[in-house]
This record gives C-alpha cells, sequence and structure tokens, in this order.
C-alpha cells in the first residue's frame, strides 16, 4: 500500500545522556542526580555514587558512540534524538566557565551524526540536573536556577549552532509534579505544594526564555516542548469518570497549553488560590512565557482510565498510573498496550494547538532472548517489539492521513539503554541489544534483532512496508 508518510518524515530513535553515556565521572563531569539514584524512580537516593548503579557505566556510549551511530545510519535514521548532560558542560551546574572537554564530546557526537546524514534532535534538561544544584539551592524551586540553565542552554546552542536545528527544551516537563528530585534536583522530600508547583513555574519560564534565545541564536531551528504524553479514558460513560477524566486531561495539557499559548490556562490559575498555592508570576515572567514553541513533542507509551471507584485496580507505569482498561493487553511491567491511543493524543493535541507534533519516545519495554544469529553472531525474535511498533505506526500513518502534520517519530531507547523507571538493563527497548545484564556483567557488544531490519525497511519504504492487517 502506498505509504501517507510525508517525505521528509524524521524517522529514528531516541536516548538521554544519563541512560546510556556511562563515563560519569570522565573528563570532568560532576555528577548529575542520576547518579546517585542506583534503583531509579521509586529507589530514592544515595549519598554518592554506589557500585550498583547501572547508569554510571550506561551502555559505555560515550566511548562506543562511533560504532553505535554506524548502526543507526545502518537503519537509515534520519534524526536521532539525545540529551546532552547538564553536568558534563557545567560540572556543578553554576560554574562560571563551561568544561571544554564536555562540550568536544558533543561536537564529536553531532559531527559523526551529520557524517551520516542523521540530524540530532537535542533534549537540554532529561532527567539529569547537576547533583550541587540540589545541594546548593534546593533545586529548581530557587529562581537563580533559571539564569543557571540559560547559561547552560546558551553555551549550547552557540557552540553546536551550525550543527543542531531541532532542540527540545525539558524531557516531559510535566513529570517534575511526580518526581522532584528525578527532574528538578529537588532534595526535600516534604516539599510543600506551594514550592512544587514554584520549580514547575521556574521550568516553564526557563523553557520559554530558552526558546527565544535559541531562535535568537540559530534563527532556522525548530524549538519544542516535550510532554509526557498520558492518554486517559474514562473506565465507564458515568458522567462522574468522565469528568474526571477531563481533570486528569488538564494535568497533562496545561503544559501544551502554557508552551503553545504562552500563557497559564485560567483553570491552573483557579487551582492554585482554590489551593492557596502561591506561585510567584511575575509580570517579566509573563512576557517571557509569550515566547511560544515551533511544536509539541510528546512520549506515548501506553493508556490508562480514570474512575470515580478508588477501589478500581491500578495499572503499571512509570509515573503515570490509572485504572486498568478491560480492553487492552499490558507489557511484561503492566504497561497497557493501546496504538490506537496514539492517533487519539495526536488528534486531540492537534485539535487543541494547531501545532505541528513530534513523537519523541514510543516503544515497548521487553525481556529479550539472546539466541544464535546468522554468520556466528548473535540476535533476539522480537517479534512482540515488531508488532507494537508496527501498529503504532500504522495509527500515526491515520493521523497524517486525517491531516495532522507529524514532524517525526524517534522510537525510544532504539539500542537498549537502563531504563528510567526501575534503572534495570533486563527492561530493552532496542533494536539494537546490548551485553549487559542487571548485575553488570556482560561484554557490552551490540547486537542487530529481528526489529532493526524490521525498521530498517521501514524506513527505506517510508512506512510502506508496515503491516495494516486487513484494515
Ligand atoms: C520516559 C522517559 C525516558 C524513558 C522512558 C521509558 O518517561 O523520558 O527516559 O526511560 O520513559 O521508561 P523506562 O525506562 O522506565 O522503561
Amino acid at each position: 500500500m502506498e505509504s501517507k508518510f510525508p517525505k521528509d518524515f524524521l524517522w529514528g530513535g531516541a536516548v538521554a545522556a544519563n541512560q546510556c553515556e556511562g563515563a560519569y565521572n570522565e573528563d570532568g563531569k560532576g555528577l548529575s542526580v542520576q547518579d546517585v539514584m542506583p534503583h531509579g524512580l521509586r529507589g530514592g537516593r544515595t549519598a554518592a555514587p554506589t557500585d550498583d548503579n547501572l547508569k554510571l557505566m550506561g551502555i559505555d556510549f560515550y566511548h562506543r558512540y562511533k560504532d553505535d551511530i554506524k548502526l543507526f545510519a545502518e537503519m537509515g535514521f534520519k534524526v536521532f534524538r539525545t540529551s546532552v548532560a547538564w553536568s558534563r558542560i557545567f560540572p556543578n551546574g553554576d560554574d562560571e566557565k563551561p568544561n571544554e572537554k564536555g562540550l568536544e564530546f558533543y561536537d564529536r557526537l553531532f559531527d559523526e551524526c551529520l557524517k551520516y546524514n542523521i540530524k540530532p534532535l537535542v533534549t537540554l534538561s532529561h532527567y539529569e540536573p547537576p547533583l550541587a544544584l540540589a545541594e546548593k539551592y534546593g533545586g529548581w524551586t530557587d529562581r537563580r536556577v533559571i539564569s543557571l540553565f540559560e547559561r547552560f542552554a546558551v553555551t549550547v546552542l552557540k557552540r553546536y549552532k551550525d550543527k543542531v536545528k531541532y532542540w527540545l527544551t525539558f524531557n516531559e516537563i510535566n513529570a517534575i509534579l511526580k518526581a522532584p528530585f528525578m527532574c528538578g534536583a529537588i532534595p526535600d522530600a516534604n516539599l510543600s505544594p506551594s514550592e512544587l508547583y514554584s520549580a514547575m513555574h521556574h521550568q516553564l519560564v526557563a523553557s520559554a526564555s530558552v526558546t527565544k534565545l535559541c531562535h535568537e541564536i540559530i534563527p532556522d531551528a525548530k524549538v519544542g516542548c516535550m510532554i509526557l504524553g498520558v492518554t486517559v479514558y474514562p473506565l465507564t460513560p458515568s458522567p462522574d469518570d468522565v469528568l474526571l477524566t477531563m481533570l486528569r486531561d488538564r494535568e497533562t495539557y496545561q503544559f501544551a497549553h502554557i508552551h503553545a499559548r504562552g500563557e497559564y490556562p485560567p483553570y491552573l490559575l483557579k487551582y492554585f488560590e482554590r489551593n492557596n498555592i502561591r506561585v510567584d508570576i511575575t509580570e517579566e515572567d509573563k512576557k517571557i512565557l509569550k515566547n511560544t514553541v515551533d511544536f509539541i513533542s510528546f512520549s506515548y507509551y501506553s493508556s490508562i482510565c480514570e474512575s470515580a471507584d478508588k477501589n478500581s485496580e491500578k495499572t503499571g507505569g512509570n509515573l503515570s498510573r490509572g485504572c486498568i482498561n478491560p480492553y487492552l493487553k499490558s507489557s511484561e511491567w503492566g504497561w497497557q498496550i493501546d496504538p490506537k491511543g496514539l492517533r487519539y493524543t495526536l488528534t486531540k493535541l492537534y485539535d487543541m494547538f494547531s501545532l505541528p507534533l513530534f513523537i519523541a519516545e514510543n516503544g515497548l519495554g521487553a525481556e529479550d532472548i539472546l539466541i544464535d544469529g546468522e554468520n556466528g553472531g548473535k540476535t533476539v525474535n522480537d517479534d512482540y517489539r515488531i508488532k507494537y511498533l508496527n501498529d503504532h505506526l500504522v495509527e500515526v500513518e491515520k493521523a497524517i492521513d486525517d491531516g495532522i502534520p507529524v514532524m517525526g517519530y524517534t522510537s525510544w531507547g532504539c539500542i537498549d539503554i537502563v531504563s528510567a523507571s526501575t534503572a534495570e538493563m533486563k527492561k530493552r527497548y532496542g533494536y539494537i541489544y546490548v551485553d549487559r545484564n542487571n548485575d553488570g556483567s556482560g561484554s557490552l557488544a551490540r547486537f542487530r534483532k529481528k526489529s532493526f531490519y524490521w525498521y530498517k525497511k521501514v524506513i527505506e519504504t517510508n512506512g510502506a512496508s508496515l503491516d495494516r492487517g486487513t484494515e
């Protein structure tokens, strides 16, 4: 069947520095919050890095990026999403001068991408603020962190202005309300709502300010926000469930609203007022927020249901959990699989904000079994992953056919990396298997999975090879 994907569709994959690079203390890098979160999101933090933190070595991308990018190029990637680790460039977050060695690493990395005509899509902050900001400032609760972030962003934007034309400000910016330490270097577990929402506000102002700076420094750049795209359905047609779903949706879409419309939605301001939440939104902040994004990007893995019934059974998930949808199956980690939910989210976001969309993350975390492959190599028969990705892409194509401008698709963890929520290797997303285990053992060798060849074909045919079933 003829493909409906636009000719210039950006096919690719995504990772984050802290989940793949390793080399956590090499070439002048400072510690990031991830270096003291050995067990992921729910595991708390340690005082200093510990040996059981798989992120300290990641998949050694810092040293192996050339071979890995070569593999991405073999699949035909048009785009590669990664982040610049803030603590590689400003080891303490507030240093006066950047760390040249850190900057050189990303020069080499982006050059390597460009060698194969792969466009870098760069996230400035992907769950990896410098740890020193937690200790010295209480993280993003302190307004001064806005200018520290601007300093980092300007340094990076100026340095890579000829190499990187696609930028994202904060990964899943809505996540700060759920994981304040990981997203905002906020050490205090007993944070008041006013402090938490102030931290959120500071990130939103920083995001808008960096959007402006990026447009000034790189006039031909496209800057997007990045939202954790939680798709929510009412569990039943009960008006209570429907209303709750609407309210839950607002928790996500308010972030897109601020980035796309340049102001707080009235319902969020009302929420502050009703709950006595004090956020200092200055006149200057309001002006800065007017610097809106060029596109909206989001992550999409699964959907959840909302119910007024407090006893309804809950799904798995990393940051957003909800009620189980009886019509859907789940991944081994309890994330409900819902390809149609992706079309729903694309449609909803476009109906609300009329901006181009980018699917910055999507994928299936699964346990893979390495088997013997051709020519003495190894491989994985990951038909389950192929099915997941295929079915989601078929829904993306339908959204495109409905007239929604979708710029690109970077599937998550295109090479196996350490997971964010559980900090393990066992949960794999990649087209490329990395020989590394939860106990830290493994040769770090890379092997092409069956999905590697499948995705190569999808890109080669611009989506025409997707299996659209009988629909
Ligand atoms: C998103 C994060 C990623 C990523 C992904 C999958 O929320 O932006 O960093 O890891 O989720 O989650 P996990 O790694 O926990 O399976």
